[in-house]
């Protein structure tokens, strides 16, 4: 089914905000508002974007340290976000977990994960809590590239074909792990078919169009959800940015990037809906709205306090439920 008008706008506007809010934080970092570890998102919007729209809001997200999008795609706040990032106590984490840590269990976001392919048993566990409960849910696992030659991402693959449990692993092939080309440290190079080692479904889509990566996905999506077991997705796309704020990314060449710039998911969105007779004034609005957001959230978080000393001890344990 074509992806209906609104929703395409919603795709737009999820994308703009993105890409405002992680400008937003390399100006902050910038001015040494945030420290850390940071890694942006740009030019990889359409896939956290098209990806996340083709699920429920009571399904499972999780995803790796670049995880700004996923998390507002989530509709967690960009205040709550950019207050994290700030380290301070109006932070989706309290200001404890920062840039590579966000999490909102009440929006079924599972977190970011600093360690490649740490989130991927994680996300195993996951479905095979909904497996047990009977549930009608999936859950939704991204990883990189990198993370696809990880001992964790094999033995993930593994045990979710094994018993057949809802999760859909989503590869985002930005065909680098820091700095290094997948096709110097992957032995295979086609990542959707290293699902086929498994006896799973592994499928390869443009990541850098948000319509096929929304298609794409729900059509996926009712796959697993029926019951008939996990699938491998690998989104081809690209970083506009260094690996994290501290890389200038110079092991790439001028030309590679410039061909990329050209596959530019946010433009190529809009070209699609003014050709479907969409008053371009509509997207003007969309952008000054999400700029207005981002410039509040970034007030937002400079006017919050840190975390008190005291909160040092707390959030160490957590009670466990129904114990
Ligand atoms: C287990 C582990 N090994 C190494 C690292 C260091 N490290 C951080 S990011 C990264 C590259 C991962 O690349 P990829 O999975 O393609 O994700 P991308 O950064 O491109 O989104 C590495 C090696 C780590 N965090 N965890
Ligand atoms: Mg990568």
């Amino acid at each position: 089914m074509p992806v209906p008008l609104a929703d395409q706008l919603q795709l737009y506007r999820n994308m703009a905000l993105i890409r405002r809010f992680e400008e937003g934080v390399a100006e902050a970092y910038a001015e040494g508002f945030i420290g850390g570890f940071t890694h942006l998102y740009i030019g990889q919007e359409a896939v956290a974007t098209g990806a996340i729209s083709a699920i429920n809001h009571d399904d499972y997200v999780i995803g790796t340290y670049r995880d700004h999008a996923h998390a507002l795609v989530r509709e967690i706040s960009p205040r709550a976000l950019m207050a994290e990032l700030y380290g301070r106590v109006t932070g989706v984490c309290k200001g404890k977990g920062g840039s590579m840590h966000f999490c909102d269990p009440e929006r079924y976001f599972m977190g970011g994960y600093a360690i490649v392919g740490g989130n991927l048993p994680l996300a195993v566990g996951l479905a095979l809590s909904i497996q047990m409960r009977n549930e009608d849910r999936v859950v939704m696992a991204f990883l990189g590239d990198g993370a696809s030659n990880q001992g964790v991402f094999h033995e993930s693959l593994n045990m979710a074909k094994l018993w057949e449990l809802p999760v859909i692993f989503v590869v985002e092939n930005n065909f680098y792990g820091i700095a290094t080309d997948v096709r110097i440290s992957s032995a295979f190079n086609e990542i959707h078919r290293k699902a086929q080692g498994y006896g799973m479904p592994g499928h390869v889509v443009n990541g850098m169009d948000v319509i096929a990566v929304r298609e794409e996905c729900e059509e996926v999506v009712k796959y697993v959800r029926h019951g008939s077991g996990p699938v491998l997705i690998e989104a081809r796309c690209y970083r506009y940015q260094g690996h994290s704020m501290t890389d200038p990314g110079r092991y790439r060449s001028q030309a590679e990037a410039d061909l990329w710039r050209k596959r530019d998911p946010i433009p190529r969105l809009a070209k699609q809906l003014v050709q479907q007779g969409l008053d371009a004034s509509r997207l003007d609005a969309i952008q000054r709205e999400v700029n207005e957001a981002v410039q509040d959230a970034m007030r937002f978080a400079e006017s919050s306090p840190e975390p008190p000393d005291e909160a040092l001890y707390e959030d160490v344990y957590v009670e466990s439920y129904g114990a």
